[in-house]
């Protein structure tokens, strides 16, 4: 590494020039002329809380670099600091200062070295207005998660890219299916009608433009093993670029300007921890220490997330949890390198600013340092204080999750600061009472550690996502079964998070028969499952069930913030009062048995007075019941739930 040095000011002829004198230690009198053929962040705002902003820039022939003038036609405001290149001259580090008061507008800018010249521009941009974006979600939201590849192809020009061609097969599993930016667009007014309020999409880096022939997989079973595409998105080849395959950076600045228009939020889903194995720094590392080992030389991830809060694990074993590649191919980011470390942190506050996203999705917690996740989460709330981060810690103990959440702060005297998890907890629970059968008092005995939580109230719940089988492929699974799981995640505490076609009661094996496209968003399905008339009598059952739940959610607070009381606990009933100011609280019964079950709650504590009536706004319960001495009694059908409420807000009964 070559650090420098001296900055003196050089003449003024466009806007402010300014010279930089790098080291003069490696110049090579045999030198080409530079080039550069990316920079990242190609723009960045006046008025910042990150200040300078480190450009990482690539290039050619970039030895013995010094910036020599920043040129513009709207006046100055920026001036060049620091400047690092790697030994092999293919990497610039360069700060730039941006004025308070630095115009919008491009900036030219000239590196010189002993072989030549080479220009770029760079970008001071207009920042968005905060008010309407940047809000984070609350308990208030429903959260809808979209696989963008798999949900609805709108704009069929862009299935086969010229930068990308041939990855587009509909009849491959993991081949991209055409669905894009454009389709979500299109789709806005079903996720409003089902009640969403907030939509997470996978990542929409750029990701692989090619066939990845290192991650294969058998497309049928006992198959040979078939090289793979990264439809997922979680194949990031430019961290500063758009997937081709879902549309532009002005599609997907569009569709977060419509979602906004439409009451949705939209959350980002990001990787810190490794890129996808045809990422150019692979060939090229910025930095020797860019990533946790080589190609040819790295741990292998042992996927021992526990290690993190082990007091016995060795040095060695918990290495392999942070620095081990993904099954041995994805190259793993190396956190303790600060120039890795400024990049993550400056390309996540870089999309919020750019495209205007409320929230963040984090993969992969556990395998990332926690010290980065403290800076990394104190930078967002810098400059985004509502914007929070869903962190994904894909592991069912409470006391590993709370251990990431913020204002906790770990043995290791770190708190990382991550707003609320996925509640993998209750999602195994629920699936083992409501697919399985097992007892529902599972759900109870999860909901017991909450008391690890700093905040278990802003955890996430949710029936399914891409990782894992569909509810509706579990072993013993039934729709009647996904009603009482939906309802659960509905009306427990945390914010809801549905995964598409989960309301379609859509099947699905493991990856990636668990995110088959959705039916009616591709050229040439036979229906279309958007509109009722298009869907089957069951999915029409799920999707108004699911629709009912939200619109329950919306008039009654309590079910999104209220406080949680166990009201009655058995093998296979369980009913949960929440609590909020002066609403009535409102009661989930669950009967889970395969028969029918009659049992008394004691809402005593609940705040319900004697003789309140109370209705089933899920209708299962006809007749209207009353409190009687502190207890209500509830005759509930196999495998039903009821959700009982007083017919008018207590406040609303006063004023009347
Ligand atoms: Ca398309
Ligand atoms: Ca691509
Ligand atoms: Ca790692």
């Amino acid at each position: 590494m070559n650090t420098t040095n001296v900055l003196r000011p050089g003449p003024a002829r466009l806007g402010l020039l300014l010279l930089l004198v790098a080291s003069a230690a490696q110049l090579c009198a045999a030198q080409g002329a530079p080039s550069v053929s990316k920079v990242e962040p190609p723009s960045w705002w006046a008025g910042h809380s990150v200040n300078p902003v480190r450009l990482l820039i690539r290039g050619r022939n970039l030895e013995g670099a010094r910036v020599e003038a920043v040129a513009s036609v709207a006046g100055g405001g920026v001036e060049a600091g620091l400047v690092r290149v790697n030994q092999r001259g293919t990497y610039l580090f360069l700060d730039l200062h941006v004025a308070r008061d630095a115009r919008p507008g491009p900036r030219q800018i000239r590196i010189r070295t002993p072989g030549g010249a080479a220009d770029f521009t760079f970008e001071i941009a207009i920042p968005l207005a905060k008010p309407g974006r940047f809000l984070g979600f609350t308990t208030d939201d429903v959260i809808y998660f979209i696989m963008p590849d798999r949900f609805s192809d709108g704009d069929p020009s862009n299935n086969n890219p010229a930068k990308s061609p041939g990855l587009y097969d509909r009849a491959r599993p993991r081949f991209y299916h055409g669905g894009d930016f454009q389709g979500i667009i299109d789709r806005l007014p079903y996720l409003r009608e089902l009640g969403v309020t907030a939509i997470w999409i996978n990542p929409v880096y750029d990701n692989t433009d090619r066939q990845d022939e290192k991650e294969t997989y058998p497309e049928v079973e006992g198959g040979p093993k078939r090289p793979t595409t990264a439809y997922h998105g979680y194949g990031a080849i430019d961290f500063y670029g758009v997937e081709e395959h879902y549309g532009t950076m002005a599609k997907l600045q569009e569709l977060v300007y419509r979602a906004h228009a439409a009451g949705i939020k939209v959350i980002q889903d990001q990787i810190a921890n490794h890129t996808s194995p045809y990422h150019p720094w692979v060939e090229e590392r910025p930095t020797p220490t860019w990533f946790y080992g080589t190609p040819e030389s790295h741990l292998s991830n042992n996927w021992q997330k526990w290690t993190t809060m082990d007091p016995h694990a060795t040095l060695a074993t918990r290495r392999r949890n942070l620095e081990g590649w993904f099954i041995d191919i994805l190259p793993d980011l190396n956190q303790d390198d600060e120039e890795v470390r400024r990049y993550l942190i400056q390309n996540t506050l870089w999309w919020l600013g750019a495209v205007g996203f409320d929230a963040v999705r984090m993969d992969t917690l556990p395998h990332v340092p926690r010290d980065f996740w403290r800076d990394w989460t104190a930078a967002i709330k810098a400059e985004y204080p509502s914007v929070n981060v869903l962190g994904e810690l894909f592991d069912g103990d409470p006391a590993l999750l709370s251990y990431f959440q913020r204002g906790r702060t770990g043995h290791d005297r770190i708190d990382a600061g991550i707003d609320t998890l996925y509640d993998f907890p209750t999602h195994y629970a629920l699936r083992d009472a409501f697919a399985k059968g097992e007892s529902v008092r599972k759900l109870a005995q999860v909901l017991a550690h909450d008391h690890l939580y700093p905040r278990p109230e802003a955890l996430v719940p949710f029936v399914g996502v891409h990782d894992m089988l569909r509810f509706m492929s579990e072993k013993g699974a039934t729709v009647e079964g996904l009603k009482l799981a939906q309802t659960f995640v509905m009306t427990t505490r945390g914010t809801p998070l549905l995964y598409y076609g989960d309301e379609l009661a859509m099947p699905g094996g493991p990856d990636p028969d668990n995110r088959r496209d959705f039916p009616g968003g591709f050229p040439g399905d036979r229906r279309n499952a958007f509109t009722k008339a298009g869907r089957t009598a069951v999915e029409n059952e799920v999707f108004d069930h699911l629709k009912l739940l939200g619109q329950l959610r919306r008039e009654l607070p309590a079910l999104r913030r209220g406080s949680l009381l166990h009201v009655y606990d058995d093998e296979q009933q369980t009913a949960f009062a929440r609590m909020w100011d002066t609403w009535p609280a409102v009661i989930t019964v669950f009967n889970n048995d395969t028969k029918p079950a009659t049992f008394t709650l004691d809402v005593t504590e609940t705040g319900l007075r004697e003789d309140e009536r109370l209705t089933d706004r899920l209708g299962v319960i006809k007749d209207t019941l009353r409190v009687k001495d502190g207890r209500v009694t509830v005759t509930l059908p196999a495998r039903s739930a009821s959700i009982l409420t007083a017919p008018r807000p207590a406040i609303a009964r006063r004023d009347a």
